[in-house]
Formats: structure tokens, sequence, C-alpha cells
């Protein structure tokens, strides 16, 4: 294990059409003004803040097959993608702030194309967002980000003009879920049919997350060590500590487990882009609600980039003389 040093570059992604509900495009806002890059800062990273995209409205943006706006959708998504391109290209560890979890679909793509080879993605939700735009029972993308991502699943996929440009590049070998309890039926049968490795909250409940750790990585690592895309969505956190998201799902990992992934995969030394999505402030009833939810979000930020519990120095430290 070793720890690095990130410059990390925070792109935020104000965007919420992946889904129904109004708020989660509010994510980057109030998740910056809980002092995330002074708090980075603090801890020794380098921050460089894109600031935020913007997305076009797109008019007359009429479902494709079961598929929700699909223009706005796929715009975001390529503006996203090459947002993350250049922040990885120059050579900072690309913070996506959402915005709904279908900003991965660009967020992946961009990462995937910026580096020589192939990533790993961990994947820590309650939900697979593994349906694909015939199996969707809602026809929210957000629902669906990875599969149009997996190598393996694109004969199953059917052709959506505004996602013409998304590549799959992504390899069913190369992702770990972690935290899964509200997978659809179909989603559970994608899973096993590529063979997908998955760690739901019964696994955490039987192994403890730091077996869970210990397995995810030495799966990941079992061949090559690829880089590794972190995609967190907050709702994997229990919906008592973590409420203000759009799709909450009861029996969820703790604060420790959910802070505890962060440090492991911050240790492998490989951890080389980061999505945070589904904070949606207007979800919590009250101000409460909102403000442990957006505290946990940047405590599972800081984990990313170096932050133990245990505590921290910098390198350099000398203690003062009398
Ligand atoms: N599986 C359902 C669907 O496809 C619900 C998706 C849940 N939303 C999320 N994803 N927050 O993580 O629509
Ligand atoms: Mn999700
Ligand atoms: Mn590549
Ligand atoms: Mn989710």
């Amino acid at each position: 294990f070793k720890r690095d040093h990130h410059s990390v570059g925070i792109i935020g992604a104000p965007f919420s059409k992946g889904q129904p509900r109004g708020g989660v495009e509010k994510g980057p806002s109030v998740i910056r003004s809980a002092g995330l890059a002074d708090k980075l800062k603090a801890q020794g990273c380098s921050v460089k803040d894109y600031g935020d995209l913007c997305f076009e409205e797109v008019p007359g943006d009429e479902p494709v097959g079961r598929v929700k706006r699909p223009g706005a959708v796929g715009s975001a998504n390529q503006r996203l993608a090459h947002a993350v391109y250049t922040a990885k290209t120059e050579g900072h560890t690309p913070l996506m702030l959402g915005g709904d979890h279908s900003l991965a679909i660009g967020s992946i793509h961009g990462h995937a194309a910026a580096i020589p080879g192939d990533l790993s993605v961990v994947w820590v939700d309650a939900h697979a967002d593994i349906n694909t735009p015939l199996t969707t029972p809602t026809g929210n993308v957000h629902g669906q980000s990875m599969s149009y991502l997996i190598r393996e699943l694109q004969s199953k996929i059917p052709v959506i003009p505004q996602f013409s440009w998304i590549k799959p590049c992504v390899s069913a070998k190369d992702i770990v879920y972690i935290g899964l309890r509200d997978v659809d039926p179909e989603e559970h049968y994608i899973l096993k049919y590529l063979g997908i490795k998955v760690f739901s909250m019964t696994e955490v409940d039987g192994l403890g997350i730091a077996r869970v750790m210990e397995e995810t990585c030495d799966y990941l690592f079992s061949h090559v060590k690829k880089p590794i895309h972190l995609s967190y969505d907050i709702d994997a956190i229990d919906p008592s500590l973590t409420p203000a998201t759009g799709t909450p799902a009861v029996g969820g990992l703790t604060y420790r487990e959910g802070v505890y992934i962060t440090e492991h995969i911050c240790q492998t030394g490989l951890l080389s882009a980061v999505d945070l999505v589904e904070v949606n402030p207007q979800r919590g009833t009250t101000e409460a609600q909102v403000q442990s939810t957006v505290d946990i979000a940047v405590d599972v930020l800081l984990g990313c980039f170096g932050r133990r519990r245990a505590g921290n120095h910098p390198a350099d430290y000398c203690l003062p003389e009398p």
C-alpha cells in the first residue's frame, strides 16, 4: 500500500434529466459550499476547480422507445466526457460532482478515452444502474448508465441516435459493485449473464467491509492493475444518514463502511477518477437532513483523496523546538 498525492480536478455537473425529480442539479453547489476544495487543500491535495458545466435545453426532446430525454442526456454526457478527458489529460484526478447518475456515462467515457489501456470501475450504489433501453422499467437513464458502457452488452442495446457517440469502453470482468439492495429482475439477470462481481449488502453483512474491499482489490488486480474509476452514488449509504437523495433504499452502508471503501481504494494508489452523484438538497425534509447528506458526501470524497481517520500530517512536518 502506498499513499499518493492527488491533484484533484473538480468538475460540477448540475444535471437532473436522467431522472424525473428536480433538485439533484443543485448537488455541485451544496457540496462546494460545504468547503470541499479548502478541505482537500488542507489535507495536502492540489485542487483545480473547472467550475460547473453548462447544459443546453433540448427542445422537443421526445423519448426514443422507453428512454426519456435522450437529447438532453446525450448532449450533457458528451460535454462531460470532454471535460473529464481534458482534466485527466491535464494531469488531474477528475472529481465529477453530480447531478444524477446518468452522468457516469460521460464521466467514464471521458476517463477511458484519456488513458492508454482499459480502466476498472468500482460502482458503489444501492442500485445496479444496468438496465438496457429495452429492460428499463422507468425509462430513466440514471438506471441504465452501465448498459451503454459494457462491451459484452452491446448486442442488446438498440440504436439511440442521441447516444451514437458513446463507444462501449468497459469489460464486464473489470467491474465491481458494492452496496446493492434494490436490483430489478432484469438487472439481476444481466449481472449473472455477464458474470459481474457483486458485493451486495448481503455480502457486506456476511464478510464485513474489510474483506469486501480486500476481495474487490484481489479480483480487480488479479491480472493487470488498471486505473480505477470510482462511481459513488450517495444512496449507497443508509437513508437514515443520507436522506437527501432521489431514490433512497433502506438497509444501506453505515458511515464507517461508506468511508472505509474510499480509504481502502485511496491506498491502492490506483484511483484515477471519481464521481459523487445523486445528492438532492430538495429531497431532505429538514435542513439537518440536507446537511447530514452533504457532510457525508464530503467525508466520502476526503477519504478518496487521502484523509485517514487515524489522522494525517504533512510529509515535511517538523516538531517545533522550544
Ligand atoms: N432500477 C430502477 C430504474 O431502472 C431504479 C434506478 C434507481 N435510481 C438510482 N440509481 N438512483 O442508482 O429506473
Ligand atoms: Mn446510481
Ligand atoms: Mn483508453
Ligand atoms: Mn442509486
